[in-house]
């Protein structure tokens, strides 16, 4: 699809800076750069122009000027790219003279890779890795976006797509015959088979305890014990800053407050929380503890502390399957004995602490770390797969059910994974997937 209307913005980032990019896409893009600069620069070369305004030939900056006609940009049309002096007046008044041209637009958030969409440059896959990129944090979440933008995914997806689509062509095709005689045998038998492999597959991509999207959005650690475990301070010590208050008082922690840590490439959100009793508490704090169990139900990974030496108090049922660790904090103390299955730590002493960063460390490497095989990144590429499997497993239900039912089910089955990589009709899909992008991306 191609469209009328030219669009631009400032796709590098706030002013003042040393460069500001100011990209064009759309059919007026190479008019532009003639009435800017007077001629439009050799395809795909850099050349230093000056700009001047057309309405009184002044110069507006001198800039380096990049011109990358259609299909080979990345939006698939004419796109023009102004690499400006980064200041705020000179990207005014450039964004003012473009304002003047007809057909020329603003450009919304994530424009220009919609149009990329459009033009069939990028799948959805990709175009979520480039959008992670832009919003990765840590080093493994960078990589694992970058995987994803160039089409690691997608592939997969596709390769699994492609093969249905051919598996229903062939029962079609031998329904179409079935009333001929001399068919050799049945050609649709043979399919079945890579159908079952397709499923297998299917079901081990799937059973990856949600890594890909763990890694997208953080493991989220809670901190839970009784008040005056020293939860808050162990959140600051591992955090090296103050964020949470630490005082004698029980009861100081109501609110739910979290950090993020890169350990090691790692996005880690470390959670410290209201300490949990029974007795005597008032209205905001047992609002603070509701919100601790609530927060502790979707966590990744529980911290249990409870002061060394002193009795263990019993982590409250429900809290869902995620691991826990036993902490034994304030070690310093030395009053007793640390439990084998405990980490003993003190915020007075850097080992402990850095015991329990390694383990912590080691955990995430574990849970969320880059594998070799491409991981799925989100609930929807989820939803998909699990609509595909419903498709498949039902065609692979009873041989005696007719072939029509059984290739009809292999349509829904690949349906699922278009959806996915966005083969097929996905216009309720793209606002959702676009919100996230900045104007000029
Ligand atoms: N000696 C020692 N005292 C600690 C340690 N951690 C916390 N505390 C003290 O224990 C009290 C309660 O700590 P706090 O972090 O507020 O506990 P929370 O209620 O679990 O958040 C404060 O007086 C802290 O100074 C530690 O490792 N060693
Ligand atoms: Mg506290």
């Amino acid at each position: 699809m191609t469209r009328d209307e030219t669009i631009y913005a400032l796709s590098s980032g706030g002013l003042p800076s040393g460069v500001a990019v100011v990209r064009l896409s759309g059919p007026k893009a190479r008019f532009v750069l003639e009435t800017l600069c007077g001629t439009v620069p050799e395809p795909r070369h850099a050349s230093l122009r000056r700009l001047r305004d057309p309405s009184d030939g002044q110069v507006l900056d001198e800039a380096l000027v990049l011109f990358f006609p259609s299909p080979a940009s990345f939006t698939g049309e004419d796109v023009a790219e102004l690499h400006l002096h980064g200041g705020r007046a000179v990207v005014a008044a450039i964004l003012k003279t473009l304002e003047g041209f007809d057909g020329l637009t603003p450009a919304q958030a994530g424009d220009f890779t919609r149009r990329a969409f459009e033009a069939g440059r990028l799948d959805l896959t990709e175009i979520e890795g480039l959008g992670d990129l832009i919003h990765a944090d840590t080093e493994a979440q960078r990589r694992q976006a970058l995987r994803q933008m160039g089409g690691d995914l997608g592939r997969l997806y596709e390769q699994w797509r492609e093969l249905l689509v051919r598996s229903r062509a062939m029962i079609e095709a031998e329904l179409d015959f079935a009333d001929e005689e001399d068919v050799p045998g049945s050609v649709a038998e043979t399919i079945w088979v890579d159908v079952i492999r397709i499923r297998d597959e299917m079901r081990a991509h799937l059973a990856d305890n949600r890594r890909g999207e763990r890694l997208r959005s953080g493991l989220h650690v809670i901190l839970l014990g009784p008040p005056n475990a020293g939860k808050s301070s162990l959140m600051n010590a591992l955090a090296r800053r103050d964020v949470a208050i630490v005082t004698e008082e029980a009861g100081t922690t109501r609110d739910i407050i979290e950090v993020h840590l890169d350990l090691g490439g790692y996005p880690l959100t470390l959670i410290d929380t209201a300490g949990l009793r029974e007795d005597g508490v008032g209205v905001v704090e047992r609002e603070g503890i509701r919100r601790a169990l609530e927060r502790a139900g979707e966590a990744d990974l529980i911290l249990w502390l409870g002061a060394a030496g002193e009795a263990r108090e019993v982590l409250p049922e429900g809290l869902g399957d995620c691991p826990v660790w036993q902490v034994a904090s304030k070690s310093d103390l030395g009053s007793g004995a640390v439990g084998v299955d405990e980490i003993a730590c003190s915020v007075h002493s850097p080992g402990g602490l850095d015991e329990l960063l390694a383990r912590l460390g080691g955990f995430a490497s574990e849970t969320i770390g880059i594998t070799e095989a491409p991981v799925l990144t989100r609930a929807r590429h989820r939803d998909g797969l699990m609509r595909c499997l419903e498709g498949l497993d039902r065609s692979l239900e009873g041989d005696d059910r007719p072939l029509e039912l059984r290739a009809e089910d292999l349509r829904v089955a690949s349906d699922g994974l278009a959806r996915i990589v966005g083969k097929t009709d996905v216009e309720d899909l793209l606002d959702v997937i676009f919100r996230d992008f900045c104007i000029g991306k």
